[in-house]
């Protein structure tokens, strides 16, 4: 529960809406975000909107505001949540995590880099040196991140394209002593990074790779240099390669790093040929250049790219040639897999980094975790594919865990004030998290099968499989389920009814990305290289082709693995939520579309939050605080109560006002049904400050 601020500025606590409405939300949302106010709290929750603006509120002088203070002491602030997580770990030796989460272009990452400044800024005291080390290597890992993983997109100009789950551990001082970082990769080319390279780069460096001067000049980068900015690619370029350097990095890693990013831009621009019956690659110049940066043999390169090895039933081993198309799709493939595994491979050079080493439970104690989730939001596009299906699957489980744990909580808290645990009904999304993830029935099951199956199985005919098999599921449909819906096409479509909201799914390319299928032959080409950087990122290359018999687990399946283990890390820790909401789709710092919103505080499950939290009690305060705060609207208590106890002092004020059908004592809190009363007594308060002002201002000028 926040400080009560003044209501000027709206209520700073959606709890304390007279009426839990979406009307009543967006009114207060709306009129906090012109006053400047983008932080409310749900309790603790803290929700967020994207100011589109510079704000002063992250300054030194804010970070000692809030510096071991009680959430409810200072306005909403991340600063206090992050504090919130901090003391849990620190005094309960509780391991904590802030999962943030938001549409794209919402906020999240800038609010996970707000909540790791202020962990660097409130630790380390005593500016011990490997301390200040460990947390240079944290914060210079995000700047490496992002250049490795954002992009500019249509929906945000500094879009990640992975979820980031960051632990940092802490040794019993409360110091930062280490971390790692697990990434949930999405989308693999078009990051900053190449453009850094390309327009940042020294000559010298572009020359010994081959490369142009132009983002323009590569495929893989075209479409974004006409929008991505190039004001900055060199510092950028400069920073990246420095944060690398201070990260500890080696020369040798650092221009490996950089000799694959080359190789995948001239990959992207390779070209083929067929005189009806062969395949050629177009210009050996760019072969010669891609065997070159990546240590490998030319004809090596040639032959991954025309040819495939495959075994016969009979165990005979052959060379079949590509058509032009496969030959394309193999390229491409290629391409991303290099920048895929170069993404996991620094992703898992800064964990050997950071890991913590050493550590002695008996000798220096509990190792206590803080975990960051900064992970893409639920998204509907015009046109949903398997992405949006992976991700809108990771927002559901995430959403269950939330309420969940928010559910949880609240039992516990009445439990341990003593107070009687009310049913709560709200809505129990585990049938949609089954529909898609169950065993032999859901929909990545089904997938699965059909990227398993021999012979030629099409998309659509694995739409056919869905729905005979998901024909009577309460969240599934598609057009031949209901036929009259023309929004769906027979071919194409099918829907599901997420906890957010109806998400039509277009099966195109669903097996082909679930498969994500990339010829041997260029995993032994990679493992053969000489460059030992690069060799170390393909050890499944070192398998000969009669070897590999078992298929790769899917796409669909290694997420929902990946997801899987996030939930059951995040679920044994104490959890703290930022929920972001973004304004508008112009940037503004001045506009809050309604519409916009309202889906947003819809699929948020903002709402439901609020109704939990306040399914018994909205409000509640220790008793000491509370007495603090109204003790002056009261005869009994002003300016010091004699009674016994802060409680009874407390009772005194309730019972005074006549609010005592309305509340509840707790061991050391007071519990109120209805913010009405709250606000009955908070105006009494404020009309009762000028006149105490008035007071004091004469007794100072000895008046009285
Ligand atoms: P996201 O992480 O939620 O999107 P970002 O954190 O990258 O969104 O925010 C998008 C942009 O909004 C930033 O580049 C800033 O310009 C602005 N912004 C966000 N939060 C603040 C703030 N607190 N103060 C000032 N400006 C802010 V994505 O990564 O696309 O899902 O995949
Ligand atoms: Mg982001």
């Amino acid at each position: 529960m926040a400080e009560l601020e003044g209501l000027e500025f709206g209520k700073s606590d959606f709890v304390l809406l007279d009426e839990v409405t979406m009307e009543q939300f967006m009114e207060n949302l709306k009129l906090r975000f012109e006053k400047g106010r983008i932080y409310t709290y749900i309790g603790e929750v803290v929700v967020s909107v994207n100011p589109y603006r510079q704000m002063e509120i992250y300054g030194k002088d804010t970070i000692d505001a809030y510096r071991g203070r009680e959430l409810y002491e200072n306005p909403p602030h991340l600063y206090a949540v992050s504090d919130a997580a901090y003391k849990a770990m620190k005094r309960r030796a509780k391991d904590t995590c802030i999962v943030i989460s938001g549409e794209s272009g919402a906020g999240k990452t800038e609010a996970s880099k707000y909540i790791m400044q202020y962990i660097a800024a409130i630790t380390n005291p005593s500016q011990r040196a490997e301390v200040e080390s460990v947390k240079n290597v944290l914060l210079k890992s995000n700047c490496v991140l992002e250049a490795f993983g954002n992009a500019k997109t249509n929906r945000n100009d500094n879009s990640s394209r992975f979820g980031k789950y960051m632990d940092i551990n802490f040794n019993f001082n409360g110091d930062p002593t280490g971390g790692h970082i697990n990434n949930y990769l999405l989308e693999k080319v078009s990051v900053f990074v190449c453009f850094q390279l390309l327009r940042g780069g020294s000559a010298e460096m572009l020359e010994s790779f081959h490369l142009q001067n132009d983002a323009a000049a590569y495929i893989y980068t075209r479409e974004g240099a006409a929008t991505a900015t190039s004001n900055n690619d060199r510092s950028s370029h400069k920073a990246v390669m420095n944060a690398l350097d201070v990260i500890g990095f080696s020369q040798e890693e650092i221009s490996s790093i950089y000799q694959i990013l080359a190789s995948i831009l001239l990959l992207g621009n390779l070209q083929f040929e067929s005189d009806g019956e062969n395949v050629q690659v177009v210009g050996q110049e760019a072969v010669k250049h891609i065997s070159e940066l990546t240590s490998t043999d030319p004809d090596g390169v040639t032959k991954s790219l025309l040819y495939r090895t495959v075994a016969t039933g009979g165990g005979e081993v052959i060379e079949k040639g590509h058509s032009e198309q496969d030959a394309c799709f193999g390229r491409d493939a290629f391409a991303k897999a290099l920048y895929e595994r170069l993404f996991g491979w620094i992703v898992s050079r800064i964990n050997s980094i950071i890991e913590v080493k050493d550590y002695n439970p008996v000798l220096h104690g509990k190792n206590t975790v803080i975990g960051v989730l900064d992970i893409y939001g639920f998204e509907i596009f015009d046109n949903n594919s398997f992405e949006q299906f992976c991700i809108n699957y990771c927002n559901e489980k995430l959403q269950q865990l939330f309420i969940e744990l928010i559910l949880q909580q609240e039992q516990g808290e009445y439990q341990r004030e003593g107070i009687t645990w009310q049913h709560i009904d709200y809505f129990n999304n585990q049938i949609i998290v089954d529909l898609v993830e169950q065993p032999h029935k859901g929909i990545i099951s089904i997938l699965d099968e059909a990227c398993l199956s021999v012979g030629k199985v099409t998309d659509t005919v694995c739409l056919d499989s869905m729905d005979t098999k998901l024909s009577q599921h309460p969240h599934y449909t598609s057009r031949k389920l209901s036929p009259t819906d023309k929004t769906m096409d027979f071919q194409k479509h099918f829907r599901i009814r997420h906890y957010a909201g109806d998400v039509t799914y277009s099966v195109e390319g669903f097996l082909d990305k679930n498969k994500d299928l990339l010829f041997q032959d260029f995993k032994r080409l990679m493992y053969n290289s000489s460059n030992l950087v690069l060799k170390e990122m393909w050890p499944d290359g070192q398998l000969s082709i009669t070897e590999v018999t078992k298929r790769p687990l899917t796409a669909a399946t290694l997420f929902k693995n990946s997801i899987v283990a996030l939930v059951d890390k995040l679920a044994c820790k104490e959890p703290y939520y930022v929920r972001c909401i973004k304004p508008n789709e112009m940037k503004s710092p001045v506009l809050l579309d309604d519409a916009r919103c309202q889906h947003q505080v819809a699929y948020l499950g903002l709402l439901e939050n609020v109704m939990v939290r306040r399914a018994g009690f909205a409000y509640r305060q220790p008793y000491a605080r509370f007495l603090q705060r109204y003790k002056m609207t009261c005869e009994y208590t002003w300016p010091n109560h004699l009674m016994g106890s802060d409680r009874e002092a407390v009772e005194a004020i309730v019972t005074q006002h006549g609010f005592q059908d309305d509340v509840a004592y707790g061991h050391t809190k007071l519990f109120v049904r209805t913010p009405r009363s709250l606000f009955s007594l908070e105006q009494e308060r404020a009309a009762l400050i000028p006149i105490l002002v008035l007071f004091l201002q004469k007794v100072w000028r000895g008046a009285l």
